[in-house]
């Protein structure tokens, strides 16, 4: 019998879940979470970023992430498993954030003192206190620097599966160089925020895993190596900061001493860690082409595993690396979660009488619409936020509740079309995947049967599979991606939510008209007002 450890440091919060296999029995036999604001208030954070006059930076403490390491074992420690059988540890995190580093790290982590709490040793280790994260929308001056260095969009799309985004590391680090020059030259090592916790268990520098690398602009798809003419264009010296990249399935090291005489922990291999959602990919069960997933945590997000790597030629979506070997197909909307609680807090309500606002309205709200940009947007660009309303009253608490949630759902049936993904089916997942109604108009706007998953935080699911997977690996044991996910991501048959075709036929008016608001909204389309008001009177 064995215990496999994933851990998921994610935008608000730690959570970590144990697998316990034993042949063919397979069960979670612990979960747990940290939420950052929380359980840290003298890092003064908010949904886990530091405040900031300006809407288009976003930054975290990455103290706060070693701190939330520690108390996760301390509570691991306390959980009453016999850890003597925890055989592999591997981790997701939050994609794209980076952590900056000085020259005494690499000796540094080696020889951390059992006696004293981790985040006091690793702060004089750091050359700048602060990571950029994937919230960050400050970069586009680098992006087209970038971009323009290395032949175009085209030319860093096909390369590196992206053209260049304001969040992707490249353009932060681009940013950090031209900004502060000193602090950029002190920077030994610059680590994503995966690879900076896994190299803090191993007591090393740790490599990074293909599916977070090429949340970087900087990788070559293809090859998995670092691409010199995007790392040249980033900035002067770049190459010798960036770790390596090794397949997501290497085993990066063994538990260090200090884990092992600080918690009690054993030398415990450690499977490089990776991205949320390619952890994610794996925790949901997508380790074959052909379905979707959507996931609603902090970020919405809509992935598919993809057996060739098809670049989005429109510039919307992302090709990742899979941890299968595979590539996945990303598209990212920032106001996920934080938007719906806008409303939701607006009007005073809970998720339950949230939810009683999405039931007693009709689908399609009767032609109000809501272009949910409470901070700047992803998916389509908007670097100036801002919520849009088309015959919507900002007062009218249903008409809202459904408008930011159809608003959500429908951008993100629009931008992965490009997937070409015909879905009939989607595994949902995050934070708000509890929500029914949400996960209803869901299946309604994409015509498919959406499933719950049995366990809620994929993204720590997957990275514990990822455990056992490495540690098979490394053991000899060749083992399928089906047989390591099974029993674990089925999802869940009963209560699948199928979609209703009358709502559906709604919909599939309403998406254009959706479109044609965007595209209005973006200041590259006519007025839609006609359009919308012919939607409401046909259903009058
Ligand atoms: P992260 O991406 O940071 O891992 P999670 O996947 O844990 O985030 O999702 C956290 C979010 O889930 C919260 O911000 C909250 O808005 C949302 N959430 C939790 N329960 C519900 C619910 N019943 N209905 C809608 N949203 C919910
Ligand atoms: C993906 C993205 C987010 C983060 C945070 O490209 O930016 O989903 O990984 O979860």
């Amino acid at each position: 019998m064995s215990f496999y450890l994933g851990l998921d440091s994610s935008t608000q919060s730690l959570s970590a879940i144990v697998l316990e296999v034993d042949g063919d029995l397979r069960r979670v036999a612990f979960e747990s979470a940290i939420a950052f604001d929380e359980a840290f208030p003298q890092y003064g954070t908010r949904h886990g970023v530091l405040p900031s006059g300006d809407p288009t930076t976003a930054a975290s403490p990455p103290l706060m992430w070693v701190d939330a390491l520690e108390v996760m074992m301390t509570r691991l420690q306390r959980s009453g498993l016999d850890l003597r059988r925890l055989s592999a540890i591997s981790g997701s995190a939050q994609q794209h954030g980076s952590v900056y580093l000085n020259a005494r790290a690499t000796a540094a982590f080696g020889s951390f003192d059992p006696g004293r709490p981790l985040a006091e040793q690793i702060r004089p280790l750091l050359s700048r206190d602060v990571a950029p994260i994937w919230m960050d929308s400050s970069t586009s001056v680098e992006c087209a620097e970038i971009e323009n260095a290395v032949g175009g969009d085209q030319a860093l799309a096909q390369r590196t599966g992206s053209r260049a985004f304001e969040r992707f590391t490249a353009a932060q680090i681009r940013k950090f160089s031209k900004r502060e020059p000193s602090a950029y030259a002190a920077t030994d090592r610059i680590h994503l925020v995966s690879s900076f916790l896994a190299s803090l268990l191993v007591g090393r520098h740790a490599p990074m895993d293909p599916g977070d690398g090429s949340g970087t602009n900087l990788m070559d798809l293809a090859s998995c190596e670092w691409w010199p003419p995007a790392v040249g264009s980033t900035a002067p010296g770049l190459a010798a900061k960036l770790p390596p990249i090794a397949r997501a399935s290497t085993v990066v090291g063994t538990l260090s001493e200090y884990w092992q005489r600080r918690f009690g922990l054993p030398a415990a291999n450690v499977v490089a860690w990776s991205g949320d959602n390619p952890c994610s990919l794996v925790g949901v069960g997508l380790v074959r082409e052909g379905r979707l997933a959507i996931s609603l945590g902090t970020s919405d997000t809509v992935f598919g595993l993809m057996r060739e790597p098809r670049v989005d030629r429109t510039g919307t979506g992302h090709v990742f690396g899979a941890p299968t070997g595979d590539y996945m197909g990303l598209t990212c909307f920032k106001n996920g979660s934080l938007a719906r609680e806008q409303i939701r807090d607006e009007f005073g309500l809970s998720w339950s009488t949230f939810s009683e606002s999405l039931r007693r309205t009709p689908a399609g709200n009767g032609g109000r619409i809501m272009l949910p940009w409470f901070e700047p947007e992803i998916t389509p660009t908007v670097l100036t936020p801002g919520v849009r309303r088309y015959g919507l009253d900002p007062g009218d608490a249903d008409g809202n509740v459904r408008a930011v949630v159809e608003g959500q759902q429908m951008a993100m049936a629009l931008h992965s079309r490009w997937m070409q993904v015909t879905v009939d089916s989607i595994h949902a997942t995050g934070g708000a995947a509890a929500n029914r109604d949400i996960l209803q108009v869901m299946a309604d706007v994409f015509g498919a049967v959406v499933y719950q998953l049995p366990v809620g935080n994929s993204a720590a699911l997957g990275a514990a599979l990822r455990a056992f997977h490495g540690s098979a690996t490394a053991d000899g044991a060749a083992i399928a991606w089906d047989d390591i996910v099974r029993g674990f991501v089925e999802p869940l048959a009963q209560g699948a939510l199928s979609p209703d075709p009358v709502r559906r036929a709604t919909y599939q008016e309403l998406i254009d008209v959706y479109a044609a608001c965007e595209a209005h909204a973006l200041g590259h389309g006519p007025d839609p007002s006609t359009r919308l008001a012919e939607f409401a009177s046909a259903r009058d």
